[in-house]
């Protein structure tokens, strides 16, 4: 917007609403000050006479910008209402200039202290007050910018946290996110002295079905086994976990030897009972999974990666005694 020609021609202030509360003691200054408001633009100007006025209107009606007297009647001065204000709205940001006929340099540190924003002396000409205006609009629309951006940032950072830990194809807890939740689960078992179960399942023959059905009937396959995975988790820090190519690990916290052994039935009769077709496997039409079961009690000091051993060993005596079972 280009200058005004002069004192009185003012270009509008602002085309959008916008409101002021001033704070002014002296009836015929606040009247003054007011028309000059509204002729630059102002669409609404909140008149105090006092402290306590100034805080119930603030507080009730949110201005856009606050101009405030310090010399007021009463106890409290313009520095407390200022201080009183900021109080008001933590997080918040509502631009205050103090507008006084105290034109000590300590003065007008004090209120840039208290909370203000800037400081004018009185008598003010009403384009110095319009420039004023302008220029901390012009800041509390960059706050409010920098506020949304943050918004975004922490969605998008958050988003971005769900997604290091998660696998595309199957939509279950990553390798990444499996080693970070097995280590704090071990922690929390041995905290709370109960036993801690981690299973590891492997699909039988499963080169040979993607040979037989192909590779994109594979990845299907291994969606399918994700969700029957995810279905047979029943308590809520269950975990189910795509480990590796078509190898999965489930977490189950609180689960001792034998309610892991009740865990691998209803896993396996799921699985029988969605008769995913794998017309290769020399086990049957259907995909089994072979499973290796490691239960570590509290106190034993057992570590992630001896469970991961263990459960590995217990896997592979699955397999070399025909699959389709579980092993602990
Ligand atoms: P076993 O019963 O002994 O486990 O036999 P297997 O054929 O399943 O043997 P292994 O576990 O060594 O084979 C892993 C095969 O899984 C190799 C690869 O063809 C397949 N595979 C691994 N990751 C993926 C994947 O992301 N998509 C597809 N389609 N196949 C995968
Ligand atoms: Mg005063
Ligand atoms: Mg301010
Ligand atoms: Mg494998
Ligand atoms: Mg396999």
């Amino acid at each position: 917007m280009s200058p005004p020609a002069s004192a009185n021609a003012f270009p509008q202030f602002l085309h959008e609403p916008f409101s002021v509360l001033l704070v002014e003691d002296q009836a015929s200054v606040r009247a003054t000050l007011a028309g000059e408001l509204r002729h630059v633009g102002v669409s609404e100007v909140l008149e105090a006479a006092s402290a306590d006025a100034a805080l119930q209107l603030f507080k009730l009606r949110r201005p856009d910008l606050v101009l405030l007297d310090i010399r007021l009647p009463g106890g409290n001065d313009g520095y407390w209402v200022a201080q009183r204000m900021r109080e008001a709205e933590p997080g918040g940001w509502t631009p205050i200039i103090f507008l006084s006929g105290l034109d000590g340099d300590l003065d007008v540190w004090r209120g840039i202290e208290a909370g203000g924003d800037d400081y004018l002396v009185k008598p003010v000409k009403p384009i110095v007050l319009a420039a004023k205006l302008r220029a901390m609009r012009r800041l509390r629309d960059m706050r409010r910018r920098l506020v949304e951006l943050t918004e975004e940032l922490h969605v998008a950072n958050q988003h971005l946290n769900e997604m290091v830990e998660m696998d595309p194809l199957t939509g279950l807890v990553n390798r990444r996110g499996f080693d970070r939740i097995l280590h704090s689960e071990i922690l929390a078992a041995r905290r709370d002295g109960v036993p801690l179960t981690l299973m590891l399942c492997d699909l039988d023959h499963f080169k040979r079905y993607n040979d037989t059905l192909g590779h994109v009937q594979g990845d299907a396959c291994l969606k399918e086994v994700g969700r029957v995975l995810h279905d047979v988790c029943m308590r809520p820090r269950d975990v189910a976990s795509r480990y590796g190519g078509e190898e999965f690990a489930l977490i189950l916290p609180n689960t001792p030897r034998s309610g892991a052994m009740t865990f691998a039935r209803a896993l396996g009769k799921l699985l029988k009972s969605r008769a995913i077709a794998h017309p290769g496997s020399p086990n049957g039409e259907t995909l089994t999974l072979s499973g290796g079961i490691t239960t570590c009690v509290p106190d034993d000091g057992t570590s992630a990666e001896t469970m991961l051993m263990r459960a590995d060993e217990a896997l592979y005596a699955a397999k070399a005694q025909g699959r389709d079972r579980f092993f602990s």
